[in-house]
């Protein structure tokens, strides 16, 4: 049985790189919901809504456990998903306590989507975990339909990206954390705009440890010694997507609709 994974894009292929690194043999199914993306700028219900429609796709594809690959999806619906489904769900957040942690300045910035940083998930997160340390946040709006464009080393991304990084270097932050799953494609933008001084911090070898985690507690990992099976999956344009994974995951990689 294979293990899902799902964003409102393709900000999840990294962490399905990552897991695909430390699980050779298990087959994954990537969901792009990209007909419905950004989840960044909807509703919490429309957010909910998308979450459980895609999780039921997944299922129909018998996965035994779905990642959920997109900081949004998971400050806003992940509890219910766990509420409502009898299978193990491995959600993303953003990286507050490593950053908080390796402060010195005690000043933490987090970029990510307006609905991560305004969820109440996202708050007590915040107030659990970083102790002393000051969060600064900033919404980064213009930074995921980049990402969707495959504009990951355009002048554009790098003026969003400045637009986005300076007001937090400005506020004292010497940490910055990448909370929102996109953004990990534009990490060296980031870490170069950001400078060296700064540290900037994703986490997707932490989520795919989890899975690895997960699976292992629950028994799930596949005992077969094949080479695991990549399907993926997007309900926009299909001629994109192939673009987009063909890039980012590999030549090989075949993009169907959903
Ligand atoms: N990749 C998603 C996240 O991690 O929050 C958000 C992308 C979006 O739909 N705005």
């Amino acid at each position: 049985r294979p293990i899902g994974v799902f964003d409102s894009g393709i900000g999840g292929l990294p962490i399905a790189k990552q897991i695909r690194e430390l699980l050779p043999n298990e087959n994954l199914i990537y969901v792009a919901d990209t007909w419905h993306a950004p989840y960044g700028e909807k509703g919490e219900d429309y957010i909910l809504q998308r979450s459980l429609a895609v999780t039921d796709f997944l299922i129909s594809h018998d996965v035994k456990a779905i990642v959920v690959a997109c900081n949004t999806a998971t400050m806003v619906s992940i509890k219910t998903l766990r509420e409502r489904y009898d299978l193990p769900f491995i959600g993303v957040e953003p990286g507050v306590k490593p950053a908080a942690i390796h402060t010195q300045s005690g000043v933490i910035g987090v970029l990510a989507t307006e609905k991560t940083l305004s969820s109440h998930a996202f708050d007590s997160l915040a107030k659990r975990v970083a102790g002393n340390v000051q969060v600064e946040i900033q919404p980064s709006p213009k930074l995921v339909r980049l990402v969707e464009n495959l504009e990951l080393n355009s002048a554009q991304a790098s003026f969003a990206v400045e637009e986005y990084v300076q007001p937090l270097i400005e506020k004292g932050a010497d940490t910055i954390i990448l909370g929102c799953t996109h953004f990990a494609h534009l990490a060296p933008v980031i870490r170069e705009v950001a400078g060296s001084e700064v540290s900037v911090i994703s986490t997707e070898l932490a989520v795919a440890r989890e899975v690895v985690r997960r699976l292992e507690c629950e028994n799930l990992l596949s005992k077969e010694n094949l080479s695991g099976a990549n399907a993926f999956f997007s309900n926009g344009e299909v001629a994109l997507f192939q673009k987009q994974i063909s890039h980012l995951w590999g030549e090989d990689a075949v993009a169907q609709s959903f």
